[in-house]
């Protein structure tokens, strides 16, 4: 017969069992060799729960059974502290990894996988059965569908298939249309985490590419090639849009991340710095470009622009100095030329 008091009440050692609890639910989530702990740790836990007074010691830990020296310490630490250092560094541990895995969904920040984490919720799982009454955008809940897939990168080969699968139905809607492929790509990197393309249209005939992307993204849907959009442009017609979405190369291929970049021709050597990258390498050329007066943006570089000396926000745009091609900008911050596959860490 069960002589302790686990039906009389809460036993005067609560705040410890609580304690070895959550870090027996930690180690069963960890599995493997963590399962075995969590069995001797339920074990122990069983025991404190029929110990009828306060622990106030380790000796007195000691002597309950299954209570081992690690697990006596543990209850010391409790008992003077009111914490557990174990526990703590397991669920900061735990905490750091779940927030990781979480904001590998696309279009979830650290943000919104803490607040998931800290309403209870672990795995993708959980994300997929919105516990806790979260809810999803669709762009995440796309990113969650195909969550395995994006966390890879393609090769260039593939990248390369796919871009002229998706420029030559470019061509059939107009023939003078101009797509190029920038990026990792354009540096010459071996594998690319999405697709990144840009598109404009010579303006020799004075037409324009306004309207292109009305047309071109439900081709593209059609072809099998886009399968989802993650961010459609404000005003499709706008000579400057940008579409992000999702696409693969064939029905059986893997999912992988798109962006379509549309820009007004003159814009193409400015496009072409902006969009080829690196992130770092682009913030260096700004930085240069602001220290000798200039501002730097992927529309052009220019002259004259007044930024409010308290908040350093631009006041007036300035002028448009150059914009065409890389090397006219390149040259007016005497930058030595550096090809794409230069411009990297
Ligand atoms: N870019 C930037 N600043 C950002 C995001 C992008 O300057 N915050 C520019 C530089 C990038 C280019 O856009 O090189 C393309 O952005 P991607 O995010 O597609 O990055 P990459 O193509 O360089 O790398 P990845 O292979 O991971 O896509
Ligand atoms: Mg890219
Ligand atoms: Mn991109």
């Amino acid at each position: 017969r069960d002589v302790g008091h686990t039906s009389e009440g809460p036993s005067p050692n609560e705040d410890i069992i609580i304690q070895l609890r959550k870090l027996v639910s930690i180690y069963q989530a960890l599995g493997g060799e963590d399962k075995w702990r969590a069995l001797q740790t339920t074990k122990a836990i069983n025991t404190v729960k029929r110990h009828p007074k306060r622990i106030t010691s380790e000796e007195e830990a000691r002597n309950l059974k299954f209570v081992g020296e690690k697990t006596a310490k543990k209850i010391m630490q409790i008992v003077r502290s009111g914490s557990m250092k174990r526990l703590k560094y397991e669920e900061s541990m735990e905490s750091s990894v779940v927030t990781k895995l979480f904001s590998g969904i696309y279009g979830v920040g650290p943000m919104v996988a803490r607040d998931w984490y800290s309403r209870g919720l672990r795995t993708l799982d959980d994300v997929k059965t919105k516990k806790g009454g979260i809810r999803l955008s669709p762009a995440q809940q796309l990113g969650l569908k195909y969550y395995n897939d994006l966390q890879e990168r393609m090769t260039r080969e593939e990248a390369k298939e796919i871009f002229d699968g998706i420029r030559s139905i470019a061509h059939e809607i107009d023939k003078s249309l101009i797509l190029d492929i920038m990026g990792s790509y354009r540096r010459g990197q071996e594998t690319c985490g999405d697709i990144d393309i840009l598109l404009t249209r010579a303006d020799e005939d004075r037409k324009t590419h306004a309207g292109v992307l009305r047309k071109l993204l439900p081709k593209l849907h059609e072809h099998g090639i886009l399968i989802g959009d993650l961010s459609y442009p404000h005003d499709p017609d706008d000579l400057e849009a940008k579409y992000m979405g999702l696409c693969r190369l064939g029905p059986e291929s893997k999912v992988r991340r798109i962006d379509i970049l549309t820009i007004p021709y003159h814009q193409w050597g400015a496009a072409l710095i902006y969009f080829t990258g690196d992130d770092i390498f682009n913030r260096s050329l700004r930085l240069l470009a602001r220290h000798q007066g200039y501002s730097l943006n992927q529309r052009g570089l220019f002259s004259g622009v007044h930024r409010d000396p308290k908040t350093q926000v631009k006041d007036f745009q300035g002028k448009n100095i150059a914009s065409r091609t890389e090397r006219e900008i390149f040259d007016i911050l005497r930058v030595p030329w550096q090809e794409p596959r230069e411009r990297r860490r």
